[in-house]
Formats: structure tokens, C-alpha cells, sequence
């Protein structure tokens, strides 16, 4: 169990990366709300990968960090990062799941509770994927798309990080 969390937690960091890499990709490109939207996006992984952090701490288990995989740094458009990161977040779903499986089998209660809220921020994260896509599409056929996706990069600028909770509060 422990190797497959700290497995997860470089997971976590991976997908953190690759936020940080589309937010600088949509900065270069000049969608500074995309930009914003990312970047929330790479400090709640970040957030992510330190709950997985403290929880081996916290079960007297050993952290270990590996190597994080390079991210790609170019993305054809817009709808692509949308895609790619809806397609990275499945993985990370079945990723979860098999985690929570390997808990049931063997019987480790108090992991398979802490995963219960990776399942949950899953949903979450697989539906603000899928709703931002369906933006995209509608902006990317009808006609002045091109405003359609300024209006959509204000949208995204609003997007703020909410901290989690402090531990144990
Ligand atoms: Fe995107 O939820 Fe963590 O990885």
C-alpha cells in the first residue's frame, strides 16, 4: 500500500507539473485567464500530492520521492489542453480506484477512508474538465469564435485557489 501511495503522491506531482506547463503555455499565448485557471488547477495538485505527503507521515511510513516526468510544453490549441487534461484526469481516476481497491483487499480501513476524498475530488475535476470542453466546441463553431474565447478567458480569470482547511481544524 505504501509504495502504491507514494506512487500516487509523484502521480499528483506529475499532473501539478503539467498545469504549470499549460498555464505558462496559455501566458505565452495571451489567454491570461486560461493562464489564471491553470495555474489554480497546479496549486491544488500541489495540495493533492501534500495530503498524500502528510498521510504516510502521519502512518509512520516512508515518503519517496521520485523523479517527476518532464510535461510537454507545447499544446496545438486551447481545446487540446482542455482534452488532454480531461484524458490525464481519468487516468488519475482509475489510478484512485485501483488504490482504494488495493485498500479493500487488504484491509486497510483507515486508507481506504483517506481515499474516499480523492474519489469524490475526482468527480469534481472530471466535471469542471468536461463543462469547460463543451464550452470550447460552442465558442470554436459558431462564427467570431475568436470573442467567444476572450469571453471564456474572462471567465476562467476568476477562478481563485482556496486553501484546504488546516489539518486537523
Ligand atoms: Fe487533478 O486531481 Fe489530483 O491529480
Amino acid at each position: 500500500m505504501l509504495e502504491a501511495l507514494n506512487s500516487q503522491l509523484n502521480k499528483e506531482l506529475y499532473s501539478a507539473y503539467l498545469y504549470l506547463a499549460m498555464s505558462a503555455h496559455s501566458t505565452r499565448i495571451g489567454l491570461k485567464g486560461f493562464a489564471n485557471w491553470f495555474l489554480v488547477q497546479y496549486q491544488e495538485e500541489q495540495t493533492h500530492a501534500m495530503k498524500i505527503y502528510d498521510y504516510i507521515n502521519d502512518q509512520g511510513g516512508q515518503v519517496k520521492l521520485a523523479a517527476i516526468e518532464q510535461p510537454p510544453t507545447e499544446f496545438e490549441s486551447p481545446q487540446e489542453m482542455f482534452e488532454k487534461t480531461l484524458e490525464h484526469e481519468r487516468f488519475i481516476t482509475r489510478s484512485i480506484n485501483e488504490l482504494v481497491d488495493l485498500a479493500i483487499a487488504e484491509k486497510d480501513h483507515a486508507t481506504n477512508i483517506f481515499l474516499q476524498w480523492f474519489v469524490t475530488e475526482q468527480i469534481e475535476e472530471e466535471g469542471n474538465d468536461n463543462e469547460i470542453i463543451s464550452k470550447l466546441k460552442l465558442v470554436g463553431e459558431g462564427e467570431g469564435g475568436g470573442n467567444g474565447l476572450l469571453m471564456l478567458d474572462k471567465e476562467l480569470a476568476a477562478r481563485v485557489f482556496t486553501p484546504p482547511a488546516p489539518r486537523g481544524g
